[in-house]
């Protein structure tokens, strides 16, 4: 039976911080030829040490291989690594976590210096990466050619989702589902807060929280499907007004807890202000225009 050899697309990386390590990891281990650089030389050679080529310099990094990632810590950074590099011809994906801004602002710069750009938000953390499973993905936005070019690649250390050619697309879903995130830690803080000074186990508590979310989780469908129709009443279960009403008994189990109600104030704040606007027989979409200025 003859062999064939399938030639695996050589990348370059630059920064090999935990994530850029991992993403290293990843393509070393599925075979790609791997030329890599990090401002602190011990990180690489760490990875050397696993099959990746260390360059002297960033710009030499680029110039070993057409598709360049970069996963640094800010896009400061981005700026100040690839200052020296010729970036002409070279696909360049950015991984570095940014705003959407920045990301257009960076494909307009990539474009200026001849190469062509795609942004990445990633949903996963390291250790995630390479392990197909775990169900880590990276959101790309920008040149769909490069994408589908490099689509097999890039699928190597998490899933892939392409949001658009909207380079800023890709960072502004991560910051959308992180800042949700951060709204779910939140309401958990406060949740394990009202228990701490209690005969409670927070151990007790994790796992009824964890089902609760997870049972909350899809009114987001119909919270989309309210934004579409524009109508905020379409299949309302607990209306505005019921739920303002309930809230006096939130702050006041968080008093008689000794727990600041610093969390839950702002978002009932807007519930009471929408409400005030007539909004009773609602759902709390409309809480999201009054947030959009
Ligand atoms: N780690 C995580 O959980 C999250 C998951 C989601 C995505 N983020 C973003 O990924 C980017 C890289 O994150 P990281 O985890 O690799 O971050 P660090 O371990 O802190 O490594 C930072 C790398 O950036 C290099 N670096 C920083 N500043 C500069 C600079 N001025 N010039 C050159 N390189 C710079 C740093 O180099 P060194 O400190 O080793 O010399 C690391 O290689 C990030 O956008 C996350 O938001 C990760």
């Amino acid at each position: 039976m003859a062999h064939e050899t399938v030639e695996k697309t050589p990348v370059t990386l630059l920064g090999l911080g935990a994530m850029g390590a991992a993403l290293a990891r990843a393509w070393l281990a599925a075979g790609h030829p791997l030329t890599v650089w990090n401002r602190t030389p011990a990180r690489a050679a760490a990875i050397s040490a696993e099959g990746a080529t260390v360059a002297n310099s960033a710009a030499e990094t680029v110039a070993a291989n057409t598709l360049v990632v970069v996963c640094l810590l800010d896009d400061a950074s981005v700026e100040e690594v690839l200052a020296g590099a010729d970036l002409a011809g070279r696909d360049l994906v950015n991984l570095t976590t940014g705003t959407p801004a920045q990301a257009r602002a960076r494909a307009d710069w990539a474009r200026e210096r001849g190469a062509r750009y795609l942004d990445g938000g990633i949903m996963a953390v390291p250790p995630m990466i390479g392990v197909p499973d775990a169900g880590g993905y990276v959101f790309y936005s920008g040149s769909r050619e490069l994408f589908e070019r490099h689509r097999e690649t890039l699928a190597v250390p998490a899933g892939t989702t392409y949001v658009g050619r909207d380079a800023g697309f890709a960072a502004l879903h991560d910051i959308a589902l992180l800042s949700a995130m951060y709204g779910m830690f939140a309401g958990a803080a406060h949740a394990f807060a009202l228990i701490r000074r209690e005969d409670i186990d927070p151990a007790s508590l994790a796992p009824l929280l964890a089902d609760w979310l997870v049972a909350m989780a899809p009114t987001v469908h119909q919270t989309a499907d309210q934004l579409r129709s524009g109508d905020y009443t379409k299949g309302v279960v607990s209306n505005l007004a019921m739920q303002v009403a309930g809230t006096p008994t939130f702050l006041r189990t968080a008093a008689e807890q000794g727990v600041s109600p610093e969390l839950l104030s702002p978002y009932f704040e807007l519930m009471r202000r929408r409400l005030a606007e007539g909004s009773g027989e609602e759902d709390l979409t409309g809480v999201i225009d009054l947030l959009v200025r």
